[in-house]
């Protein structure tokens, strides 16, 4: 066994997160009973995951824009193929919200009566990479990370929950058109939130007021999700998902480009090589800065 399998579950050619899993349900998922009017949230870990569950969650739940009900929005928006917070899960009133990191070819067959929703958030890897670097050694669960270094190498390599990022990303955009999916870019959302609001209730088919957007917005914000305890998820992860100290967050600094903060010239140029080798001929746009148009 080698060190990472104390921490990843290799299923199907996938790694999952193995204190969260269950074999049985893993084995099940081909069959997971769907229904046509189901909403999917689909990421590789680290690229928006929370914030589009927060902007799910507010464009479906009035009490939640209103802040008149107290719910975690895990259980609102709870995970397909991980067992935290799953209670009654499956008889959840329609439509029903999940998110999942699963990559295209392990999701349930019943998404492919293209009637499911599914928004794919992706977010440039060199972010994603610093982000699960931190992230990594705020969770019990996960790996500790070393350095930068070998944590590139073992990120390059998917010895990480979600695998290789390159494989996700490419796996679920090369076969879009088996889905009905919408793709939304970190970077988008972080540049113009308002729009990015639009576009999701739109693809939702969710008819919102201008004061729907308004609150949707303004709690959707990286600040106010960062000072709102439900919406960072602090009881779920200290109480649930557990942290190594109390100095870890989900909500770090939130920013495109924070790459350039960590990584040398040389580990960049490195990216930049198996980057333009393995995204070769895809057609996906990135925003690496958050000056970029
Ligand atoms: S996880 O563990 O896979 O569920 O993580 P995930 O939620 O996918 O990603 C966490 C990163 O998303 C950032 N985040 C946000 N950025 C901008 N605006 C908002 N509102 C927002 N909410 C979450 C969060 O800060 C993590 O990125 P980093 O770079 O670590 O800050």
């Amino acid at each position: 066994m080698d060190n990472t399998d104390e921490y990843l579950l290799h299923f199907k050619g996938y790694n999952f997160e193995r204190s969260l899993c269950d074999i049985d349900q893993l084995e099940n998922l081909d069959d997971f009973e769907i229904r046509d009017d189901d909403v999917f949230i689909v990421t590789y870990p680290k690229s928006g995951t929370i914030w589009t569950q927060q902007i799910l969650s507010l464009i479906y739940f009035e009490k939640h824009r209103k802040r008149t009900e107290t719910m975690e929005t895990l259980d609102r928006v709870p995970f397909l193929e991980y067992n935290i917070r799953k209670v009654n899960y499956l008889n959840r009133p329609s439509p029903r919200l999940f998110c999942t990191h699963l990559p295209y070819y392990l999701v349930p067959k019943g998404f492919k009566n293209k009637k499911v929703k599914i928004i794919y958030v992706y977010r440039n890897p060199k972010d994603v990479l610093i982000s699960f670097y931190h992230f990594s050694n705020v969770v019990v669960r996960l790996e500790e990370a070393q350095d930068l270094e070998s944590y590139m190498e073992r990120f390059l390599d998917g010895k990480v929950v979600g695998s290789v990022w390159f494989d996700h990303i490419r796996g679920w955009y090369e076969h879009r058109h088996d889905f009905n999916i919408l793709f939304m870019m970190y970077e988008e959302m972080k540049k113009d939130l308002r729009s990015s609001v639009y576009k999701i209730s739109r693809f939702v088919e969710k008819d919102l007021n201008e004061d729907d957007i308004d609150a949707i917005v303004n709690q959707a914000t990286f600040q106010n999700m960062k000072s709102d305890p439900r919406a960072n998820y602090k009881a779920i992860l200290k109480n649930e998902i557990g942290t190594r100290t109390d100095e870890g967050h989900f909500m770090r600094k939130g920013t495109i480009g924070d790459w350039k903060n960590h990584l040398t010239v040389k580990q960049n140029e490195r990216f930049d090589r198996i980057f333009q080798r393995k995204m070769k001929g895809s057609t996906l746009k990135f925003i690496w800065d958050i000056n970029e148009g």
